[in-house]
């Protein structure tokens, strides 16, 4: 099984959506094997952002990540990575395909609702960057042989 990162973004606490995106994981089968509230602070964006701190928005984006406290959920599912991305949808919602996160809840490219990580490698980075390890529960959903073939998991 792959675990995955999810922010749940300031926007989407503002705009009161932060239950109804996390059923979409749940209903998809995602497990929740991590949540909580934080809030994010300059230092941790630097490093999470890093890849953009030459883009013109930085500083834009980071104070749209710092408007309220963020919602971080740890996902666990066998391929969650590419599950979780696809169900995302393009970074701009404008162009996010109707079905994914963003197609259905945003129209903007910043306050698009979710990050999420978008390689395994990037995963276990991010997640060591969000959560302690005692912070990340393992626990056997009781309908596991309802989510997935024997032979899958
Ligand atoms: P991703 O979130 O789809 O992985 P990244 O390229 O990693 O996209 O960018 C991280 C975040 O930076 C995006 O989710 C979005 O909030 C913001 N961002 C990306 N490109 C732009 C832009 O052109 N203008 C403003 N914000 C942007
Ligand atoms: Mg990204």
């Amino acid at each position: 099984m792959e675990q995955t990162l999810v922010l749940l973004k300031p926007c989407t606490l503002q705009r009161g959506l932060v239950g109804e995106i996390i059923s979409r994981f749940e209903k998809k089968g995602l497990r929740l094997a991590g949540m909580k509230m934080m809030q994010l602070t300059d230092a941790i964006l630097n490093e999470h952002y890093a890849h953009l701190r030459e883009k013109p928005f930085f500083q834009m984006l980071k104070d749209s990540m710092m408007a309220t406290p963020v919602i971080a959920c740890c996902l666990e599912g066998v391929e969650a990575v590419r599950v979780v991305r696809a169900m995302t949808g393009a970074t701009n919602g404008r162009n996010a395909d109707p079905g994914t996160i963003r197609g259905d809840y945003c129209v903007s490219n910043q306050q698009n609702i979710v990050h999420a990580s978008d390689s395994l490698e990037t995963a276990a980075v991010e997640l060591a960057r969000f959560f302690k390890p005692e912070e990340i529960f393992s626990y056997t959903p009781s309908n596991m042989n309802f989510m997935y073939a024997l032979d899958e998991r």
